[in-house]
């Protein structure tokens, strides 16, 4: 059975033939559901060769399982990285990761705004057991100096963020992060490899809640992890192998048939994104749009220079504050009000009340997540029925 070498082929091709082409067993075209907790040894002495690491193969499917490796060595592909991870949610993904870089009595620098149950696992969860986490503004430089000490481990970023849609310099944090002798870990949820590859430019792990654009339909939770291979090999057989959240054959091939369409559907969302964010810069009742692409947003230098293009994500305050906002997601017909995001379908939510109640008022305050902000996932429906359905809805709220 021909096999195909994915560094010979582009982006686009490696989404839709994976990494290896046909299932070199069988020539089974969809990469196999191997639906199998555990795998027999040949014999006793290749057993106990493969328990002991001198041996590669799977054996028990918490420590790997093959449909899974066919979507870690795509995604490793894709993100540019040596070797992948997949987890079972894009949390275990950033709990693993991190994890696997520190150790008691360390500390992590992280970014103010972030993914609500990022920052509560990084201020609510690790500080029990002794790891704390310092808040720096990552763009930067001396914010990062006055943070950093001996026990700094690493960086972690979000970018574009959620749910402000900031954007971090990821040039700028490789800098300060060799400066400094940290690991830059970069959440790559609302670009993903398709239009920014935070490796390239010198990260040295990246994170997604593969829940989002990879799977892309709304059906799967999962998450991965990439970076070099010796990192990625400590992840799993040091944390992974104990904390145990795994992925499971069928969500791991799920993530495989998503990415096939990962090109088109990251490109019909930015280009439905684009046409709503102009449709709200221009409404009355909007106050301000935040979407990278626009040349109003005050970090889109920073976003044209790493990103490819700018994804389906985008926030707006309305300038009736809070209460303009429950009676806009109370009107809308077609747009789901809905947390999570990346699916085909457009979904809505309210950051300070749902997806960011973890933080403080005085945290939302800091980071921008007004009581009007809303969050938009665009999705792939017809533009004009989306556009429709925000006009009409907006068209009740109070001016
Ligand atoms: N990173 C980012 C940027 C996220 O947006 C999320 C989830 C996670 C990590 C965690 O991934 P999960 O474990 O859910 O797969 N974001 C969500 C959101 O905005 N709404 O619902 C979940």
């Amino acid at each position: 059975m021909k096999q195909l070498d994915p560094s010979l082929l582009s982006f686009n091709t490696v989404c839709v033939h994976g990494s290896g082409g046909v299932d070199p067993q069988t020539g089974a075209v969809s990469t196999p559901i191997y639906q199998s907790s555990t795998f027999a040894f040949e014999c006793a002495e290749d057993g106990a060769a493969i328990f002991a690491g001198e041996r590669e193969g799977y054996f028990y499917t918490r420590l790997g399982n093959p449909t899974q490796a066919a979507l870690e060595r795509e995604m490793a592909f894709l993100e540019r990285g040596e070797a992948a991870l997949a987890t079972g949610s894009g949390m275990a993904a950033t709990s693993t990761a991190v994890f696997s870089a520190i150790d008691a009595g360390d500390n992590i620098l992280a970014a103010r705004t972030l993914y609500g149950g990022t920052h509560k696992l990084f201020h609510e969860l690790m500080p029990r057991f002794g790891l704390e986490t310092r808040t720096v503004d990552p763009n930067d430089p001396a914010s990062i100096e006055r943070h950093v000490d001996g026990k700094t481990r690493l960086l972690f970023i979000e970018t574009p963020a959620n749910p402000t849609l900031s954007i971090v310099d990821i040039r700028r944090c490789v800098r300060e992060c060799r400066r400094h002798g940290i690991a830059l870990f970069v959440d790559n949820t609302f670009a993903t490899p398709y239009y920014q590859r935070p490796l390239e430019l010198g990260a040295d792990v990246v994170i997604h809640s593969a829940t989002k654009y990879i799977g892309g339909h709304g059906d799967t939770v999962a998450g991965l992890i990439v970076g070099k291979k010796e990192f990625v090999q400590r992840a799993r057989m040091e944390i992974m192998r104990d904390l145990g959240g795994i992925i499971s054959p069928f969500n791991a091939w799920l993530l495989l048939r998503g990415l096939k369409t990962l090109p088109v559907r990251m490109e019909r969302h930015s280009e439905n994104a684009m046409q709503i964010a102009q449709f709200l810069n221009f409404h009355p009742k909007v106050a301000r749009v935040w979407y990278p692409a626009m040349r109003t947003h005050p970090q889109h230098e920073i976003a044209a220079s790493q990103m490819a293009g700018f994804g389906g994500m985008l926030a707006f305050e309305l300038k009736g504050g809070r209460d303009a906002g429950v009676r806009l997601l109370n009107s809308l017909g077609l747009m789901t009000l809905a947390v999570s995001l990346g699916d085909c379908d457009t979904l809505i939510e309210h950051p300070a009340s749902m997806t960011h109640s973890t933080y403080s008022a005085e945290e939302l305050a800091q980071v921008g997540i007004s009581g009007g902000l809303v969050r938009l996932s665009v999705g792939l429906e017809g533009i004009d029925d989306l556009i429709a359905d925000l006009d009409q809805a907006l068209g009740k709220v109070p001016a």
